[in-house]
């Protein structure tokens, strides 16, 4: 007897070697030419699919689950965040969550490290100057950045992409000090030379560096306010390759161009894909389009975690990577 693949819509294009196994294993339905989804368009999705494939550009909230069909009984995320996804209102409906956790550890921490020194050695600024054509010869005083080693980094959030983070600073002789709903184990303490600051303003004031690792939640929204900013010493600088609604971003605009806070770098924005226009040509401000994961290796490989969510459901198992609305 044959059995039905389920119909897995897929709402971007995803990497060949991805799509071709979707096209083995489910009935999947492509976005070939890579539109984002209108919002009918998704609405018609949720109402026939068995799997919905989604990512950050669809917005399923509780609205759109409400409307669902009754077949749709899994939304596999190809992200790790999932602050896109009301996941109490799917856990409702008996609808699973899964997103693509650990693939892109490695690479989100990369680019923080890349926004750091980016920042820190003005190297945006630098390299705009030597593209123009613009270099007039090497002076003594002229683009001084400032010096990484032994400076004291506060991490906001220490799951695996903060403790990622942490390696990699440490490496360069940071010190790291970090923010945290719980202690790391005092193996991961130890190893990473880390203080835990329960308080997260006495930590800002304290940091040079500041990197925002936490996901999204109603808890971390504006997390990083005006008066959380404030605390920061003028020569600090904010990283932020988690996502944008966790800092009040008008509010770091308008402290980066009065120079109360030295630098930023910045890879996800509050109202994606939409850049707060206070933001853009500030100097001190190096900002980047959501690049945290983009890598060949990291979407391949989070594309390979949505097919093993829906192979291990399809076959009757837990997928691997359900998200509990509990857990957020
Ligand atoms: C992804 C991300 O590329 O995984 C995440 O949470 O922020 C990105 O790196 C994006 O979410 C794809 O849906």
């Amino acid at each position: 007897m044959a059995v039905r693949r389920p119909k897995v819509i897929v709402t971007r294009k995803l990497p060949d070697t991805v799509e071709t196994r979707m096209r083995e294993l489910f009935d999947a339905r492509l976005n070939l030419d890579d539109q984002p989804m209108s919002r009918e368009a998704l609405l018609g999705a949720v109402k026939e699919a068995d799997v919905i494939a989604c990512t950050i550009t669809d917005r399923i909230d509780a609205d759109l689950i409400a409307q669902a069909g009754e077949s749709l009984k899994l939304i596999a995320n190809f992200g790790a965040g999932v602050d896109h996804i009301d996941v109490a209102a799917a856990a409702e409906r008996g609808i699973l969550v899964t997103n693509t956790p650990g693939v892109l550890t490695e690479d989100t921490a990369d680019l923080t490290l890349a926004l750091m020194m980016a920042v820190s050695r003005r190297i945006v600024e630098g390299a705009n100057v030597a593209q123009a054509g613009d270099f007039a010869g090497w002076a003594p005083t002229w683009m001084m950045g400032r010096r990484i080693s032994g400076k004291r980094l506060g991490i906001i959030g220490m799951g695996r992409i903060g403790q990622a983070v942490a390696r990699r600073a440490k490496a360069f002789g940071m010190q790291i000090h970090y923010h945290n709903r719980k202690q790391v184990s005092s193996r991961i303490a130890d190893e990473l030379g880390a203080t835990y600051w329960e308080s997260l303003d006495q930590m800002l004031a304290r940091v040079d560096i500041v990197s925002v690792n936490c996901p999204h939640t109603p808890a971390t929204y504006h997390l990083l306010s005006a008066r959380r900013l404030k605390l920061l010493q003028p020569h600090a600088i904010v990283v932020n390759t988690a996502r944008g609604e966790i800092i009040d971003e008008s509010a770091l605009a308008d402290l980066l161009k009065a120079g109360t806070i030295a630098g930023a770098g910045l890879d996800v924005f509050e109202f994606e894909p939409t850049i707060n226009p206070k933001l853009l040509g500030l100097p001190n401000a190096v900002l980047l389009p959501h690049l945290g994961s983009a890598t060949v290796e990291a979407r391949t490989e989070m594309g390979e975690k949505v097919i093993i969510n829906i192979k291990t459901w399809m076959d009757g198992h837990r997928p691997p990577d359900r998200v509990l609305a509990g857990m957020l």
